[in-house]
């Protein structure tokens, strides 16, 4: 039978449709673009692919606003386009996994069109009503007489006022996204309806967008606002809410449970713990089969937020990353064996929502950024957990330039900048801090080649292609020895053979160094032979020392690890080298930005 397991040793692919790639000029990708582009992903090797939405959609939030469950947007294709790609997809052996929005619809689906047509109608439940406050002196409906202070992640307040049946709906992101109501069952089984529908069409999987919101704290009341913020702070009432792993085990049991593969389950959950992570990802709780988490994306937000970005401390990146190891870690018997596994989690730089990885963790300058994406990339691929490529990432692509604020298409950027003018902020420094963060530096067009449009696109691309493509792409480096590419070829693949790097207990060492780093995995089979891969990583322009007598190799003696016991250990990958060169055994001094993997048995 097929291992259920199997995704345990997967890679996920992150495919953002409307930069992947063009096919009919409009300058939006689309999912004829996807299935024409299989090669580049089967190349790389990955096992799966989850593909941001592609159903119908108004478009206000890029599609993370749906106006359709059960049909595709125009603007990506039809469902023949994904027939079709699920079938090429499936015939290369990869896997389809969909991105599935429930905590909110758009307020153009039908579902919300018959809630809003009158107060008593049956779907006015689906969403979440609520009369004005009454404020003396203000009219119901006037600002200040919302429900709660709540402010929407994308700016103003998370109420809209609907005259028409003259109460508020919830919206904790765009005004052109109502919260569902997850508390009404019929709500939750048209959801599950849906999913099945998918499943059965042939996808594998869901990412399940802001899943942790879905369970309300009632009633709801005020959150804490912090000094200048102009709204209350929603998350302690909406995030890992009192039934949201009901509801999840729920889903489950309708709809994963009933069906014979294993179907891949990620729970995107900002403002999720450790501690809470571990109920929605054991095994035995039956909820999903991984957390996507954010603490390590949110280390560089100052007071201000995402905005008001502050320089990377890399020991406290280090350290979040080992501390999600820790709590997520298998039950080992006294040989050092798995016996169990008790959560699981995602590993990435970067996505749709983020900035560029290697302009955020690596260095962006274009001395550095080949070697600099290749060593971020062995950190990453060598913790445990599932890693995510998002496209592009394997080609090194990095941050944007913005000429100003028409240069920007994401609304989470734009109603920013437009309410903190708004309330006199300096346009010069909003912008200064959008350019380091905004989530329109991932949604550049994918770099496939140095023709005019990145061979994206023959028409007019919907956001600016980044001007650095000529030295950045695809055609530049598939097949490539040495290429940011071939790299990430390379950890795909070693993540498939190799058992320590799939499965193994994992070990940070030297954690206060902020200009390397250090860590150890160690996988212990049936038998009892046992297997350790080390990576040893410059994290600087400047190179690392590692003979005897460096500094390095002293404090890693004082916690016990000797590198002398490496100096016949298998060079298994070395960044500033080709794949294929002869890398030889041992371990070396490293460059600036230089990494090794080694492995011992
Ligand atoms: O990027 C963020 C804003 O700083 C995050 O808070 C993000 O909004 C959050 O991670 C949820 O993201 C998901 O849901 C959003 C959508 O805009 C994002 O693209 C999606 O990944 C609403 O559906
Ligand atoms: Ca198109």
């Amino acid at each position: 039978g097929q291992d259920a397991d199997w995704w345990r040793r997967a890679v996920v692919y992150q495919i953002y449709p409307r930069s992947f790639q063009d096919t009919n000029a409009d300058g939006y990708g689309d999912i004829p673009g996807i299935t024409a582009r299989l090669d580049h992903l089967d190349a790389l090797g990955v096992d799966v692919v989850w593909l941001s939405p592609v159903y119908r959609s108004p478009q206000d939030d890029n599609g993370y606003d749906i106006s359709d469950y059960e049909d595709i947007d125009p603007l990506f294709g039809s469902l023949a386009d994904i027939d079709a790609l699920i079938e090429g997809l499936h015939a290369r052996g990869m896997r389809l996994v969909m991105d599935l929005v429930v905590n909110h619809t758009s307020d153009e689906h039908p579902w919300f069109t018959a809630s809003r047509s009158s107060k008593d109608g049956p779907k006015r439940d689906w969403y979440i009503w609520r009369p004005a406050r009454e404020v003396p002196g203000l009219a119901p409906g006037a600002p200040g007489t919302e429900p709660t202070n709540w402010g929407s992640f994308f700016s103003g307040p998370a109420w809209q006022w609907d005259p028409a049946t003259q109460e508020f709906y919830l919206h904790l992101f765009s005004v052109k996204q109502p919260d569902l109501n997850w508390e009404n069952l019929q709500v939750r089984r048209a959801v599950y309806d849906m999913m099945g529908r998918w499943l059965d069409r042939g996808v594998d999987g869901f990412r399940m967008d802001v899943i942790n919101l879905i369970s309300k704290t009632y009633p709801l009341a005020d959150g804490p606002r912090p000094e200048g913020a102009l709204y209350g702070n929603a998350e302690r009432m909406v995030a890992n809410g009192p039934r949201v792993h009901e509801f999840l085990h729920e889903m489950n049991q309708e709809v994963f449970a009933p069906r014979q593969r294993h179907i891949i389950t990620v729970g995107e959950t900002p403002g999720v713990t450790t501690a809470e992570a571990t109920r929605y990802t054991d095994p035995a709780r039956s909820e999903v089969d991984m957390v996507f988490q954010f603490e390590h994306v949110g280390l560089t937000d100052g007071p201000g937020g995402k905005f008001d970005p502050r320089p990377l401390d890399r020991v406290a990146l280090k350290r979040n990353l080992a501390g999600w190891q820790a709590a997520l870690a298998p039950a080992v018997d006294a040989a050092g064996r798995i016996t169990g596994e008790r959560g699981w989690n995602s590993n990435y730089w970067d996505n749709h929502d983020q900035p560029r990885a290697v302009s955020r963790f690596g260095d962006d300058d274009p001395d550095w950024r080949e070697i600099s994406a290749k060593t971020i990339a062995s950190i990453l691929h060598l913790h445990r957990g599932t890693p995510y490529v998002y496209q592009g990432e394997e080609l090194g692509q990095t941050n944007t330039v913005f000429s100003g604020i028409d240069s920007y298409r994401d609304l989470e950027s734009i109603n920013y900048f437009r309410e903190r003018t708004g309330v006199g902020d300096d346009p010069a420094a909003l912008l200064a801090g959008m350019a380091v963060n905004s989530r329109d530096n991932a949604r550049t067009p994918v770099q496939w080649d140095a023709t005019a449009g990145a061979g994206f696109t023959t028409g007019t691309p919907w956001i600016d292609v980044t001007p650095n493509y000529g030295e950045i792409n695809a055609a530049a480096q598939v097949g490539v020895p040495g290429s940011v590419f071939e790299h990430y070829r390379a950890l795909i693949a070693l993540r498939h053979d190799d058992d320590a790097v799939a499965l193994g207990t994992f070990r940070l060492l030297d954690a206060d160094a902020a200009d390397s780093w250090t860590l150890l995995r160690e996988y212990v089979d049936a038998d009892g032979a046992r297997e350790q891969v080390l990576l040893l990583a410059s994290c600087t322009r400047e190179g690392l020392e590692t003979g005897n007598g460096s500094a390095l190799r002293g404090r890693l003696a004082a916690e016990g690890l000797d590198l002398g016991d490496w100096e016949d250990a298998e060079r298994v990958l070395m960044v500033s080298l080709p794949a294929d060169a002869a890398l030889g055994t041992g371990v070396p001094d490293l460059d600036g930005w230089d990494s090794v993997i080694l492995r011992r048995r």
